[in-house]
């Protein structure tokens, strides 16, 4: 069963990168570079890209947190969806690179400056168009790749091309996931509203505005953060959606971002278990990756009550689950992401120079030029297929 676990490159597994034993990622803690936020970004109601915070929410806090009462399945007749056969791969962050190239400049001034030669420099002046960065990709690929090593359920497809000395990776979504997402219940479709209702319920659009709950919640808007970071000998930009902040704005980012999450309530010692060892796996690797330091967790009951909320800070984690025996080691987790992405690099070695230029026509007026690399369309130059069965 285990050894199935794999990631295949394009040519069939030819230069296959395995998962087991784990033990080859039970090493110490690698470096990770305290994650800076270097850019934000919105989407509108209509799924539209802007340069800026305007979808930026704000924590609410309520007046006792042991004891709310957020019904979840309110308004679910109103919700505006967004449309998920529309793949948007890497766009808006391209979008955002293409914006601010001029941050990508100065790290390039920081990589050049902690090196001796001036000749380098000269390099540099002539290759201005390299980002000078290793990977992008989502955050929410990034988690993906972090919970690998835990995760025996669904497999995943990542489709990465090198652009110009950089690494794309973009994830594809499988004939499964597919199915599971066009297939869902109509009962489980209810119940990914929940997650959104629940924003609604701890958030306002001011620092002292009020939680609006009988607006329709519009699954297309969405503040995104751009954060920059290194883990090991890999430097990263990546973008991750950030439910709200707190209100009190002395705080800078990401320290002062939340993350909003929904459980079903646990009473049985193996309900919290499983909450502790599938549920605090993700909520980690989501947050610890950006640097957000805290989740607040409404726990719900069956019919989409949430009656009391819990904080988690991030960093601590780790530290409730050492109290049940084996289940996750973070360590274990971003070993493997390092070791991943060390391989990604020798398999996807050839540079498609020539990106791949794509006209967008911009409200009829003006046309933006998107040059991207492959792996944003679904022409990719190499798939990196991550795949198990059970
Ligand atoms: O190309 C893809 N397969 C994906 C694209 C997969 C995941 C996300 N995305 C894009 C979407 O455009 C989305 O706006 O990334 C954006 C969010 O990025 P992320 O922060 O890297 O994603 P993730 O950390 O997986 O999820 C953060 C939040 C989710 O909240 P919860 O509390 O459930 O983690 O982003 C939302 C969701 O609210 N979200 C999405 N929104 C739109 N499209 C998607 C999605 N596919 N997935 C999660
Ligand atoms: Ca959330």
């Amino acid at each position: 069963r285990y050894d199935l676990k794999r990631a295949e490159d394009f040519s069939g597994g030819k230069v296959a990168f395995d998962v087991y034993p784990l033990s080859r990622f039970d090493l110490p803690f690698p470096n990770y570079r305290q994650p800076s936020e270097v850019g934000v970004f919105s989407l509108d109601a209509e799924r539209d890209f802007h340069n800026d915070g305007r979808k930026l929410r704000c924590y609410v806090v309520p007046p006792d947190p042991k004891h709310v009462n957020f019904d979840l399945t309110e308004g679910y007749d109103t919700l505006i969806k967004r449309d998920e056969d529309e793949k948007e791969r890497l766009d808006h962050m391209l979008r955002w690179i293409l914006k601010n190239r001029r941050k990508f400049l100065l790290a390039r001034r920081s990589v050049s400056s902690s090196s001796e030669t001036g000749e380098q420099e000269s390099e540099h002046a002539e290759s201005d168009s390299q980002l000078h960065t290793d990977f992008i990709a989502w955050r929410g690929h990034f988690t993906k790749i972090l919970c690998t090593p835990y995760e025996n359920q669904d497999g995943w497809t990542m489709a990465v091309s090198k652009f110009n000395g950089t690494w794309y990776i973009s994830e594809v979504e499988t004939p499964e996931q597919r199915d599971r997402r066009v297939n869902m219940a109509p009962r489980q479709r209810e119940m990914t509203y929940w997650g959104y209702k629940f924003e609604q319920y701890l958030t306002a659009a001011e620092p002292n505005g009020k939680p609006e709950t009988s607006d329709p919640v519009n699954t297309n808007e969405a503040f995104c953060t751009v954060i920059r970071t290194r883990l090991n000998t890999h430097s990263m930009v990546f973008s991750g959606e950030v439910d709200c902040r707190i209100a009190d704005n002395r705080m800078r980012a990401p320290q002062c971002y939340i993350e909003l999450k929904t459980s079903r309530e646990t009473y049985k010692p193996n309900q919290q278990r499983n909450f502790r060892r599938y549920k605090l796996l993700k909520w980690w690797a989501q947050s610890f990756l950006p640097g957000v330091p805290r989740i607040v967790a409404g726990f719900r009951d069956d019919n989409g009550v949430v009656n009391f909320l819990e904080t988690f800070k991030t960093m601590e984690i780790p530290n409730i689950i050492k109290a049940d025996s084996p289940t996750w080691n973070p360590s274990v987790c971003v070993n493997f992401c390092d070791q991943f992405l060390a391989h990604v690099k020798k398999v996807v070695q050839e540079d498609n120079h020539r990106g791949v230029l794509r006209k967008k026509r911009v409200e009829n007026s003006a046309e933006e030029e998107l040059r991207m690399p492959e792996a944003t369309r679904q022409q990719f130059l190499d798939v990196v297929r991550f795949k198990w069965r059970n």
